[in-house]
């Protein structure tokens, strides 16, 4: 009787310890975060592991509930293209969101849950099983055109700059032979482009007091990460603000590598047919181990003091109501119960407030 009474106990205590854990579970609780590493601090093995699975994205077929949502007259994008890739649908998916997700409040969520869905999305379709890794470009602003994150190996390497002769398409390292859809059929085009300002055809005119000669590796140097972090304590408009701007840290690395990273148009596509900008920019993978460099400063930022942690603001629609103010959205205002918009591609649902704590109930991830 007394054995089968402490059995019973024993049953009840394991249960009660069963469903605590998956209590745990269920609530999403990061007791385990995954801890992202720079590209070059990672192993061969698992740099060629990451851009299989993006070959792997790029060869799955486009996914039809991924779908517009923005009113085409915001922003000229090429239409959608249903003979694409499901990387390709990441591509068309910030080409339609562009002006809600940049110089608005959204800048920096939903380029961090951007960044979170392809690693989701190469877990689940890919098999993937490492961490994201982020390129620190803090460290190649001396000599960027040899840095060593370019390399040639078709295994573990992102590639070299692009062919000149050949509209600037890469055709080394391991992502040489991606066709990517948008704005049209294309390798990936990586064109060195150190002085944005002294061609004019570039899009990119110089701002006040900025010479045409203006080297924009100094855009994004540990001294210019440490203006946005030492100058906009409790400030979420003014950090954004700040780093979404033309001499702020966000753009440099985007222009340097110039073609699809810049937004350029392909040879012979001239407005009104093509009309560059950011939009294409996810063709080159180097995006996502960009913005998750992007994603690690404003982790710092907000770890940096309590006031930063959840500070968020900002409006809703690129647009500047006022030229003497630095762009932050214009009107309507965004707030932490904001949804985050995905177009069918990003989790539906999630709010800003969500991917606030990267180490919360539904993010799971820390820098080293
Ligand atoms: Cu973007």
């Amino acid at each position: 009787m007394l054995s089968t009474l402490g059995m019973a106990f024993l049953n009840f205590l394991r249960i009660a310890v069963i469903s605590t854990l998956l209590f745990t579970s269920v609530n999403g609780a990061c007791n385990n975060p995954k801890v992202r590493q720079e590209w070059r601090s990672i192993s061969s093995d698992d740099r060629a592991a990451w851009l299989n699975a993006i070959k792997c994205l790029a060869k799955l077929p486009h996914d039809p509930s991924v779908a517009p949502t923005v009113d085409p007259t915001l922003s000229v994008i090429p239409p959608m293209t249903t003979n694409s890739s499901y990387y390709d649908d990441f591509v068309y998916t910030h080409m339609d969101l562009n002006v809600e997700i940049h110089q608005t409040g959204f800048f920096f969520p939903w380029h961090r849950l951007f960044v979170q869905t392809l690693q989701n999305k190469m877990e689940e379709k890919c098999g993937y099983t490492g961490v994201h890794p982020y390129w620190d470009w803090t460290k190649d602003t001396s000599d960027p055109e040899h840095a060593t994150v370019f390399s040639n190996d078709t295994t573990d390497g992102l590639g070299w700059w692009g062919d000149a002769n050949n509209d600037y398409q890469i055709n080394t390292g391991a992502l040489k032979d991606i066709t990517v859809a948008y704005p049209v059929p294309h390798h990936i085009r990586r064109n060195l482009t150190l002085q944005p300002f002294l061609n004019t055809a570039s899009g990119f005119a110089p701002p006040a007091g900025v010479a045409t000669t203006f080297e924009i590796n100094n855009t994004y140097t540990t001294a210019a990460v440490n203006v946005a972090l030492d100058n906009y304590t409790g400030n979420y408009t003014g950090f954004q603000s700040y780093f979404e701007n033309i001499m702020g840290p966000h753009p440099g690395p985007h222009i340097i590598l110039g073609g699809d990273m810049s937004g350029t148009c392909p040879d012979g596509l001239v407005a009104p047919a093509c009309v560059g900008g950011q939009k294409w920019s996810p063709n080159d993978p180097f995006f996502f181990l960009h913005h998750a460099m992007v994603d690690r400063v404003w982790w710092t930022w907000q770890n940096e003091d309590p006031s930063n942690k959840d500070a968020f603001a900002g409006g809703s629609i690129s647009i500047q109501v006022d030229p003497t103010v630095p762009i932050t959205g214009g009107p309507p205002a965004l707030s932490t119960a904001s949804i985050i918009p995905g177009d069918g591609l990003l989790p539906g649902g999630i709010t800003v407030e969500q991917v606030l704590d990267t180490e919360g109930d539904y993010l799971c991830y820390t820098y080293e």
